[in-house]
């Protein structure tokens, strides 16, 4: 049986992966950070297969211990402090754990494995917010990175010394590019949630209105769960290499909203949606669409949900979790 340790299970991306592993026959094992961490309930409700095990990525002895008791065969490092307004803020927090991080893991990896560097495949979580002031579009594998976010730059130490392990010591160190990435699962405070979350309650009569940033930014959204399926087979390659995961579309603010109020019958949303510059960032990534083409080609993947389906789907639960607590 397959041993996976997994880096932020908490997140949509570690449950979905979780999922996939589990039904593949992996045991699979969670880093969980702190004390009375409330996300352990939805873990162990979510995922009740996985073994958590508490530990911290700026922690480099918790994840030494965390290897010790997992003994994985492959490391998904997931975890990350991933809200990209939230990085201007606070730069030092994002800096240690989004980067260092990825070195105190990589680092903890490489010690565990010993004389056997091959013994364990590593997936770095990459993102496209690396790529920033896009100096190609659409963006692939070699395009130029030019982050514009403290998280951006945190994500592209980490990714290049992802490269950088691979390359000195021979790990199997992948590194997946990945485009925005949605679901039920995702955070409130990810703008297509919070989308979902409010045209639920507008629809309900719950509230009137949502106050948003910019809605001019577009960006290349595909579905979480299609997205795991990704990182696992770039795990099963003879190589570890790099890969964008994206849908090759991009949609703006805008759209997202049509969609959205669309699900619950409202067509002109233009009196329900205002702005403000609380919610603007201080650089802003204008146009992310990605080129999938190695992955399509090598790893034989390619996303399932289009981003209507994702919407509706994301709009459809969020009503439904409402009627289910409300009654409306
Ligand atoms: O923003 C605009 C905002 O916070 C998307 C993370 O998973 O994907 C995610 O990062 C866009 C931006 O995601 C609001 O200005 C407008 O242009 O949903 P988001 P993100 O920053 O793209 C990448 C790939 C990651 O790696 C990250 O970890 O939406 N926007 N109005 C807003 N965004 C938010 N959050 N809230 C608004 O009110």
């Amino acid at each position: 049986m397959p041993r996976a340790l997994i880096t932020g299970i908490t997140g949509q991306d570690g449950l979905y992966l979780s999922e996939l592993l589990l039904s593949k026959g992996y045991e699979v094992f969670g880093l969980i950070r702190g004390q009375a961490n409330p996300k352990f309930d939805l873990v162990r409700q979510t995922v009740p297969g996985v073994t958590l095990l508490t530990g911290d990525l700026t922690d480099f002895s918790s994840l030494v211990r965390a290897l010790e008791s997992a003994k994985p065969d492959e490391v998904y490092n997931l975890g990350a402090i991933s809200f990209v307004a939230y990085s201007w803020e606070n730069a030092m927090v994002t800096t240690d754990v989004t980067g260092k991080g990825v070195l105190n893991m990589l680092e903890a990896v490489r010690l565990y494995a010993g004389g056997d560097i091959r013994k364990v495949r590593f997936y770095q979580a990459s993102s496209s917010e690396m790529f920033g002031k896009v100096q190609e579009v659409p963006q692939r594998e070699s395009t130029l990175l030019w982050p514009r976010s403290p998280y951006g730059v945190a994500k592209v130490f980490g990714h290049y010394m992802t490269i950088n392990y691979r390359e000195s010591y021979g790990m199997h160190a992948s590194s997946g590019i990945l485009f925005n990435h949605e679901s039920p699962r995702r955070g409130p405070e990810f703008v297509t949630r919070k989308v979902s979350l409010a045209v639920a309650r507008i629809a309900a009569g719950l509230q009137d209105t949502i106050t948003l940033g910019n809605l001019d930014a577009k960006r290349d959204w595909g579905f979480a769960g299609d997205y795991v399926e990704g990182m696992w087979r770039m795990l099963q390659q003879d190589e570890p290499d790099d890969y964008v995961l994206s849908t090759e579309q991009t949609h703006s603010i805008r759209e997202l909203l049509d969609v959205a109020f669309d699900e619950v019958g409202i067509s002109d949303w233009s009196d329900k949606v205002g702005q403000d510059p609380r919610f603007m960032r201080p650089a802003e990534v204008e146009l992310l669409i990605g080129d999938s083409t190695k992955a399509h080609e090598k790893l034989g993947w390619t996303p399932k949900v289009t981003f209507d389906e994702l919407v509706r789907m994301m709009v459809r639960s969020d009503v439904e979790a409402l009627a289910a607590t409300t009654g409306r």
